[in-house]
């Protein structure tokens, strides 16, 4: 198939001012680069000519400083969603900017198929190969790709030749059928391969390929303090007691694990735990550790919708292939986010919390409930439908001015309904079968750092006497949220 090649300049001038660009790639990796760069040269030399651009900007998931950055900082984006991670698109959106919306990551393909976010006009994608069909083989992750492929008007793709042909036959492509008579995604067994290896395209709608020959870039992980260290044993800790008394299966579950420096750490720990079986990864992002605990024999297979790696351990990947290869599959984040196939295998969810309240509600997403940090990405995904779903925070941000347990969380992401254990430096919260009132207590005690207790506690006496099955304080719920912000420290709450 010979699809005509362009320039990114070229590529990027088929993009016009308020088109939605769906664009390929998860968790910053896999992302189109060359073309979202030219398109925010574009832009700026637009606006410096006095013409408006702007464009909706649909994701996988996170996009990184190729995308997310070049263009929130030339001010292109007019609409954003779902997750972002990224410092200038934050302030894009905190300072109203661009407008985003927040929607669960197995989520966001479907609702492009319903036509809920209006038209695709134009998607970018990036291609580790184009095979002579004109078949699009993805590069180091799949994220909502072939939806796009499937809805946009027409269709750019960037052909990255930085991974020769290491990732051919990693990809398991599949998306579900449309309602109402939708039959069941048949992945039984983590391992179990139920699609194609690449996409198909209509050859009418590709516009244009672009090469490429560009490694992703992933932020570095801070290294681990003490306080991640010991969240990640007491993760750890927590499974083995509850594998040892039977209720985890005696073959153990397959583990999904969020992205930043906590998920790393917990699941670091977890390999290292050498009490409980290998596991298998059910998971969104497959981060560096996965790569280590497979060479260790810790993680037999891994399936995700990225590879999440730096640089050095994806070296590592490819120089392992033949052992490696046939132990990862990259599949749709419909597929790793389902709730049909979380809950079929019995996914067993560590998310991190930005705060948590003594009900055990929690806050992934909104720092004080009005500034977005990245997203629910698929935190709710795997909450609402997982085997056991264990969110895990510091007990203390910023050196201990923030209380990361409040009365009441500022916004909620995943609810009490969806949390079942809580877990920070401090210990563990195991809130299956317990009341409101049990579930404060169990969390104050166990999760609080020492400095909060007694505040935690003083709240919850103000509901000493009333009649309440929660005890709620409508006057003070938010009022240590509103000691940090007119005092700067959280100690300083004063309850009515
Ligand atoms: O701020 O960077 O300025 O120091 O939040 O906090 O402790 O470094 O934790 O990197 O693991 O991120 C929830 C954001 C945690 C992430 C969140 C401040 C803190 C720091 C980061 P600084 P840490 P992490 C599936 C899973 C939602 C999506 C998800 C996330 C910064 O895990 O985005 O779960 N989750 N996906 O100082 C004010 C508080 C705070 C606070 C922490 N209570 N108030 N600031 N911070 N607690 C995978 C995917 O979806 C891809």
């Amino acid at each position: 198939m010979n699809y005509p090649f362009l320039t990114a300049a070229e590529a990027a001038s088929i993009i016009r001012h308020g088109d939605t660009v769906g664009i390929g790639g998860f968790s910053s990796v896999g992302t189109p680069k060359a073309i979202p760069a030219a398109l925010a040269e574009r832009a700026r030399e637009l606006h410096e000519q006095g013409h408006p651009f702007q464009v909706g900007l649909i994701t996988g998931g996170a996009t990184g400083n190729q995308i997310d950055k070049a263009l929130a900082e030339v001010q292109a984006v007019s609409f954003r969603t779902p997750f972002q991670s990224n410092k200038s698109m934050r302030e894009a959106i905190n300072t109203n900017n661009a407008r985003y919306f927040d929607v669960h990551l197995s989520l966001i393909g479907q609702d492009v198929r319903y036509g809920f976010l209006g038209k695709i006009n134009v998607a970018i994608i990036e291609a580790s190969a184009i095979t002579e069909n004109g078949e699009i083989i993805l590069s180091t992750s799949v994220g909502i790709s072939p939806t796009l492929v499937e809805m946009a008007d027409k269709i750019l793709i960037e052909l990255n030749e930085a991974h020769e042909d290491h990732l051919t036959g990693m990809h398991d492509i599949y998306l579900p059928d449309m309602p109402p008579h939708r039959r069941e995604i048949p992945v039984y067994r983590v391992n179990d391969r139920i699609g194609t290896i690449s996409i198909q395209a209509d050859p009418r709608k590709v516009a244009g390929v672009v090469r490429t020959c560009e490694r992703d870039a992933i932020a570095p992980f801070t290294p681990q303090n003490e306080t991640t260290l010991q969240i990640g044993r007491n993760v750890a800790d927590f499974l083995v007691r509850e594998w040892k008394k039977g209720a985890i299966p005696h073959e153990f579950l397959p583990l999904q694990s969020g992205v930043g420096n906590i998920a790393n750490a917990v699941l670091g720990a977890l390999g290292a735990d050498r009490q409980l079986p290998p596991f298998s990864m059910f998971t969104e992002v497959i981060q560096n550790s996965v790569i280590d605990l497979m060479l260790d024999g810790r993680i037999c297979f891994a399936t995700g919708s990225s590879l999440t790696l730096s640089d050095d351990k994806l070296d590592l990947l490819y120089d392992n292939m033949d052992t490696l290869g046939k132990r990862i599959l990259l599949r749709p984040q419909e597929i790793t986010n389902h709730p049909e196939t979380i809950r079929r295998l019995g996914v067993i969810a560590i998310n991190t919390a930005l705060e948590a309240d003594i009900f055990g509600n929690v806050n992934s997403t909104h720092v004080l409930g009005r500034q977005i940090m990245n997203g629910i990405g698929g935190s709710g995904d795997f909450a609402r439908n997982a085997y056991l779903s264990i969110f895990t925070t510091p007990s203390t941000a910023k050196g201990g001015l923030i209380s990361s347990i409040v009365p009441q969380v500022s916004h909620t992401d995943s609810t009490e309904h969806d949390v079942r254990i809580l877990i920070t430096e401090q210990g563990v919260a195991d809130l299956r079968g317990k009341s409101p009132r049990q579930r404060a207590e169990c969390i104050i005690e166990n999760c609080a750092h020492p400095d909060y207790r007694q505040l935690l506690w003083d709240y919850v006496k103000l509901s000493d006497g009333t009649s309440c099955h929660t005890p709620l304080s409508l006057r003070n719920a938010l009022k240590m949220h509103l000691a940090f912000a007119e005092t700067g420290d959280m100690r300083n709450t004063v309850f009515e």
